[in-house]
């Protein structure tokens, strides 16, 4: 496969751009070859800048639930632009998009937009400190919230107190009142609220994770959060970045009828463009500025381009609820495809979300997942790629499916994926 062009602009990205890319994950560093440029994308494929036309489940990492370029979207992006691209006034297209929320997420009866999923969080954990009195936040290992300073943190040696930074940059005062759990792990949220019972702010969690992989909750885990926090009277945060409108239209909260107190999005209600969201029960939001003490603002939060494109992809999902049935009928074919084909990997799959890891141990929390053999992930993630097919270029991302996808995607992907693991291990390695 010619990868020439992507060879060169990489080489010229290195001398500008930190690591050549604007994202770490973006660089394949972890998969051992070099970036592919991307030129255009239409539907289930992008094409990069050497004309290799691939078949994508990266999906922009979750905002393409619809497939690239969907013709609807584009059609109200254009019309937008024609209006202007950023007034710093408010608009209808905003309150829409509030109103949407309350109908499509119950929880988030009052929300704000801003840019990004980072840019969420940040801001949820501020309105849960604020709201509360309390400093404390209490996230879990392996799940990934976004890089603001208090949750780049790794758990120390004794978890409830010596927690550290997991970014140079961060001062070890900034996480300080980070508290590190561990997924699937009751008994490690017990003790983190026995030793700190009136100081826990709120606890923050992925639903699914799908930041060290996808990895699920066991039944009863999210319930179990949700009772916990009651309980000591801290607050449950969501972090439905990747699972918002991915696992059903209201959310893993509606998938699994758990329902937090707040909720942060991003990803799919940009539908490509960068819109963040965070929101839930009006008496905790109306804490936020100017109606409250909480400040948070942003210059291009609810900016009309983007909230055109947000707005068309939701209600694209809200008027064709059979997608979430199609998604994961097609999801299930590549997992029966792995599970057929592959020994010594484990698969992780809920919805149009997977992961497959190169381990022999069933990935139920942060420890299982590490167990993965990234060099084994690396060389799979390869073959695809000389195969036209783009996954993710780390063992700790997640795949995604789009209704884009057609069953000649599918055919191709798992007649691939039966190559590797029959044939193509000796030859990859080789
Ligand atoms: P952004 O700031 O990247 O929009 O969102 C941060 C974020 C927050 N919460 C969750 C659960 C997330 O998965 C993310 C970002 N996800 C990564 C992929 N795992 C974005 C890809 C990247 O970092 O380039």
């Amino acid at each position: 496969m010619n990868d020439a062009l992507s060879r060169e602009l990489y080489a010229r990205a290195r001398q500008r751009l930190p690591g050549g890319v604007n994202s770490p994950v973006r660089s394949f560093l972890s998969v051992g070859c070099a970036p592919r440029f991307i030129a255009s994308a239409k539907g289930s494929h992008i094409t990069d800048v050497d004309g290799n036309e691939m078949i994508d489940y990266v999906c922009s990492w979750g905002p393409g639930i619809l497939g690239h370029a969907h013709p609807e979207v584009l059609e109200k992006v254009k019309a937008a632009c024609d209006a202007g691209l950023t007034y710093g006034a408010p608009t209808e297209r905003e309150v829409e998009m509030a109103e949407l929320l309350s109908v499509l997420v119950p929880s988030m009866e009052v929300s704000r937009l801003v840019s990004s999923g980072t840019e969420a969080v940040m801001s949820a954990i501020r309105v849960a400190r604020g709201f509360t009195g309390r400093d404390k936040i209490l996230k879990f290992q392996g799940c990934y919230h976004g890089h603001s300073d208090g949750l780049l943190v790794k758990a120390g040696s004794a978890a409830l107190t010596t927690n550290v930074p997991d970014s140079a940059g961060v001062p070890a005062d900034f996480v300080k009142h980070t508290l590190v759990a561990q997924y699937n792990d009751e008994q490690s949220v017990r003790a983190c609220f026995e030793a700190f019972p009136d100081e826990i702010a709120a606890v923050i969690v992925e639903p699914v994770a799908a930041n060290m992989g996808v990895v699920l909750p066991e039944a009863g885990f999210l319930r179990f959060l949700r009772e916990i926090t009651e309980k000591y009277h801290a607050l449950l945060i969501f972090d439905e970045v990747i699972t918002g409108f991915r696992l059903a239209l209201g959310g893993a909260q509606e998938y699994y009828g758990v329902t937090p107190d707040l909720t942060t999005l991003g990803k799919i209600i940009g539908g490509g463009m960068p819109v963040g969201a965070y929101g839930g029960k009006a008496e905790i939001m109306r804490c936020v500025s100017p109606d409250g003490p909480v400040y948070q603002a942003g210059t291009l939060s609810g900016n009309p381009i983007a909230t055109a494109a947000g707005l068309a992809t939701l209600r694209i999902l809200q008027q064709d609820r059979d997608i979430y049935r199609r998604l994961e009928a097609k999801t299930l074919r590549l997992r029966d495809a792995f599970l057929s084909a592959g020994a010594g990997i484990q698969v992780d799959q809920v919805g149009s979300l997977m992961s497959v890891f190169f381990t022999d141990t069933p990935v139920v929390d942060y420890a299982a997942a590490a167990s993965s053999d990234t060099a084994a992930y690396a060389d799979y993630f390869r073959f695809l790629l000389e195969r036209n097919i783009y996954v993710a270029p780390s063992q700790f991302e997640a795949l995604f499916v789009s209704d884009a996808h057609t069953q000649e995607d599918l055919d191709r992907t798992c007649e691939v994926i039966k190559e590797y693991f029959t044939h193509g291990i000796c030859l990859s390695r080789n």
